[in-house]
């Protein structure tokens, strides 16, 4: 075995070798930067999912994608045997092997499988998958070579979104238990539950099974296509943005949270359900255009008290004693944390952005309903939630309205992609409770006002002294720009604000809400400029 490392480590120096002392980061979703400068942490990342599928002993999973990211910019996320992030204290070994000299990397991965005692003798089994990036083919090919060259063996499944990856890994890692760990095996399972929720009926009320679908030239659209052809007779999607264009450019779910503006590429019609999903399809937003041409964002607040309120629904109507809970981030509008927490009466926690964060959080819940105000969620049922449902669906004795309600909730849940946040799962429940409530998406709109809001970027030396605490909402460091931001954010009726620094972009972000418009965007640049002034901005300020 010793032989395979000392060839896997020199064919990292001959092939694959590390061009510049650049530091990079396994940041809020792996590693992003510039696709020219990955290749040598692609093939170090295909040595360490080899190590963790040996600690696990499970599969271990590695997308390649650079998410809502530009097309010029590439990444990888590990994925562990349950379909979740790669373990926190793994980003660290994953760090420290991406920045390790060639001449060193044998000396780090020993020291690594010398501290966690790693047995090299054992299997290790790799499933690999990637994004529509012309740079992607090539990253993955890096990935299969160091795998192969320590001896795993690798499933590529090429081009698919990053949730279904989440879910072949976990799906195989419970022989099954959780589905068949194929595309053909993840849309079956989907549709199924989707179709048996929605019944014959498929318009209700004011609701009409008409959708359009904004797939940001990436994989979203081809998988949406795969997706429609088994559900064609109950959901009309229509589909655009399907890669004739730019990846991410004017479209898709970022695009359209951050802009507050309906994607390119996509024909108006009023009042028509729309979505937009991100590079790797795992956020979602919806939005529609009303008869007065005015643009509303239903965003990943929205999607969560939906689905959270209909989840509560089903538990109380099938008289089941589950504790359910939502999380947020700081970027929650306010008015949604207020309406969960008044008005749903759900108890609501907040955390540091980032699904990892969320998705620990949730899963402290029976059933933990999780979303970032990008889109990006799920619903996380613990197992014996799961279990007491099944048995409430199939007990006899309990009165019919009751079972069914669990037989419902049973269903629903086979629909949510617990593993992470899925644009595809997130749409067909989303349809699935508007169906059930026979609203438009003026209805949903309706629940609630946000407070207008804003996000801005500003560019700095070196994001890093941005340092933060609180779950995002306090900064810390440089020393002084909270107090200003404080000032600043008192002179605004309702105001908020907070700045943090991201863990895919080399920008520093800045959130602001107040209760119009011009004030939460004046508030924004504000700050930002306070931004600019203390943590060594580059360029202009930015203009209040
Ligand atoms: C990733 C993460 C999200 C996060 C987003 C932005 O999304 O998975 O949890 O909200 O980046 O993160 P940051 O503000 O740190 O740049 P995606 O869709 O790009 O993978």
């Amino acid at each position: 075995m010793g032989e395979k490392l000392i060839s896997a480590v020199a064919i990292a120096a001959k092939t694959h070798p590390r061009k510049e002392n650049k530091s990079i980061q396994y940041g809020t979703a792996g590693f992003r930067t510039k696709a020219s400068d990955l290749d040598h942490v692609l093939y170090r990342m295909g040595l360490l999912a080899v190590l963790r599928s040996k600690v696990k002993e499970a599969t271990i999973g590695v997308m390649i994608t650079a998410s809502h990211n530009p097309e010029e910019d590439n990444g990888v996320k590990l994925i562990d045997p349950l379909g979740e992030m790669l373990e926190q204290s793994w980003e660290a070994h994953a760090s420290q092997i991406a920045n390790s000299s060639d001449e060193n990397l044998k000396g780090t991965l020993d020291e690594l499988i010398k501290t966690l005692n790693i047995d090299m003798a054992k299997d290790a089994y790799v499933f690999v998958g990637r994004d529509t990036r012309s740079s992607s083919p090539a990253l993955a090919d890096a990935v299969i070579e160091a795998v192969t060259a320590l001896g795993g063996l690798v499933q590529d499944f090429g081009i698919v979104t990053t949730p279904m990856l989440h879910y072949f890994v976990v799906c195989k890692n419970t022989n099954g238990e959780y589905g068949k760990p194929t595309p053909e095996g993840y849309f079956f399972k989907l549709s199924t539950a989707f179709k048996k929720l929605r019944g014959k009926n498929t318009s209700n009320g004011k609701y009409i099974p008409d959708i359009s679908f904004d797939g940001a030239n990436g994989v979203g659209a081809s998988k949406m296509k795969e997706l429609q052809a088994c559900i064609s007779e109950y959901l009309n999607v229509k589909i655009f943005n399907s890669g004739e264009g730019r990846l991410n450019h004017q479209c898709g779910a970022d695009f359209v949270k951050v802009q507050q503006k309906a994607p390119k590429g996509v024909p108006t019609r009023e009042n028509v359900r729309s979505v937009s999903v991100d590079g790797d399809a795992d956020r979602i937003v919806y939005y529609y255009i009303d008869k007065e041409q005015v643009f509303h964002l239903l965003d990943g607040d929205r999607i969560a008290t939906l689905l959270a309120s209909y989840f509560m629904e089903l538990v109380k109507a099938s008289c089941l004693k589950l504790n359910l809970g939502l999380v947020q981030t700081a970027y929650a509008n306010g008015s949604s944390t207020n309406y969960i927490a008044k008005t749903l009466k759900i108890p609501v926690a907040c955390v540091p952005t980032g699904v990892k964060h969320l998705h620990h959080k949730a899963q402290e819940f029976d059933i933990g309903v999780y979303f970032e105000a990008n889109g990006h969620g799920t619903v996380c049922v613990a197992k014996s939630a799961s279990e007491m449902i099944a048995q409430a669906a199939s007990d006899e004795k309990l009165e019919v309205n009751q079972r069914e309600s669990a037989q419902r909730l049973q269903t629903l849940v086979d629909l949510v992609n617990q593993t992470v946040g899925d644009a595809l799962s997130d749409m067909l429940l989303v349809e699935t409770v508007l169906h059930a409530r026979g609203w438009d998406i003026a209805d949903w709109l309706a629940t609630y006002s946000d407070l207008p809001n804003r996000q801005m970027k500003v560019t700095i030396q070196d994001r890093r002294v941005i340092q933060t605490t609180d779950a995002e909402r306090q900064c810390i460091s440089p020393p002084g720009l909270q107090e200003t931001i404080n000032e600043i954010v008192k002179m605004y009726e309702q105001g908020r604000a907070f700045v943090r620094p991201s863990g895919t972009e080399d920008v520093v972000r800045v959130y602001a809400e107040a209760t119009t418009q011009s004030n939460a965007d004046r508030l924004a640049a504000e700050v930002a400029r306070a931004v600019h002034e203390t943590a060594g901005g580059i360029g202009n300020p930015p203009p209040v």
